[in-house]
């Protein structure tokens, strides 16, 4: 099953992993450079199903990456609450103010002045995929950059887009987790429709609660670019630099180990939206998913 491939993962950070301080003050067991492959060809969407993987916020926290923006606002209005505690710490620690989670939510969404103060990740994802500001002064949308040489010269080497911009780092709530996203095409002039293919390169993973929600909005991401340029998804490969398991998800790893992988369900995009900019989560019809119980896990901050 595919989904080995998460399950042995996990299994070696248990057992090789190298045990240092992060960051966060949290504790993890590491390693360097893991790879990943998910054939997606007759359908197959790899939702981990281990633990009921929330995929639909996912693939929400997807689409908004592809709409630009970069406050959380509208991931709010979506209910996708993944991204509330960075802004949250940093108005905590400005103000002073012990707001609750709900109520910091609840004002982003109602105050749109209170959302553009304290509501912006800066320049994040969004923003370098689809408005990458060069030293010339020009913004550049890589993202229909990369799906127009798809559609005119796809045996290209350099379809991809970027997110570390180096000078917008420090102005990053956090600096990009997944950074490249490259597409390969396959079967040219050969096989009707080509196959398109994407790797992502993600520099730091957390493989307990990022990296389920990673896989499958990739998934999604290859499935959408794919029905765009008139190709079928073949595989997404997936390499990790530094990828790590949290000390406080070790019991949810165990947890995990012990359950059998199910099948992977299937997705099928309902239309053909006109552009990559007109996908909505309704688009994404998921069959057959039967995943082990949800687990609940502390995010490290
Ligand atoms: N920091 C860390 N330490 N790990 C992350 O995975 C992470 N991911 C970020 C931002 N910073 C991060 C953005 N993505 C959850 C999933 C993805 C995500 C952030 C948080 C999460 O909490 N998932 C839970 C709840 C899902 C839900 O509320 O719908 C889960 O059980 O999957
Ligand atoms: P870092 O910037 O110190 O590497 O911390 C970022 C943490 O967030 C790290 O544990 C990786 C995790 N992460 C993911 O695994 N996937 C994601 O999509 C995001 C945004 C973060």
């Amino acid at each position: 099953h595919p989904e080995q491939q998460y399950l042995d993962l996990i299994n070696h950070l248990i057992h090789k992993g190298d045990r240092r301080m992060d960051r966060t003050g949290t504790g993890t067991l590491s390693t360097v450079g893991a790879m990943m492959r998910f054939d997606m060809s007759g359908g197959a969407f790899p939702v981990y199903t281990t633990k009921r993987v929330f995929w639909k916020t996912a693939v929400k926290e997807m689409l908004w990456f592809l709409t630009g923006q970069t406050n959380i606002q509208s991931l709010l209005r979506e209910n996708v609450r993944i991204w509330t505690d960075w802004p949250l710490a940093a108005y905590r620690k400005a103000t002073g103010e012990e707001i609750s989670q709900e109520d910091f939510e609840g004002r982003i969404v109602a105050d749109d002045e209170f959302a553009s103060k304290w509501g912006d990740l800066g320049p994040v994802y969004g923003k370098q995929w689809r408005r990458w500001l060069g030293a010339d002064g020009k913004e550049y949308d890589q993202v229909a950059e990369v799906i127009a040489t798809l559609k005119s010269n796809p045996s290209s080497r350099r379809m991809l887009f970027h997110a570390w911009n180096v000078p917008e780092l420090g102005t990053m709530a956090l600096p990009p987790c997944h950074m490249t996203y490259q597409f390969y095409a396959s079967g040219l002039g050969r096989e009707e429709p080509p196959k398109l293919s994407l790797m992502v390169n993600q520099r730091s993973c957390d493989i307990g609660l990022g990296n389920p929600f990673n896989i499958c909005q990739q998934a999604a991401l290859l499935a959408m670019v794919a029905q765009q340029v008139d190709m079928t998804p073949s595989e997404l490969i997936w390499v990790g630099g530094d990828v790590h398991l949290y000390l406080d998800h070790m019991e949810m790893a165990e947890t995990l180990l012990s359950r059998e992988p199910r099948p992977f369900p299937t997705l099928t995009l309902a239309r053909k939206p006109a552009s990559i900019d007109d996908y909505k989560i309704a688009d994404f019809e998921v069959v057959g998913y039967d995943p082990h119980p949800a687990i609940e896990a502390p995010v490290a901050v």
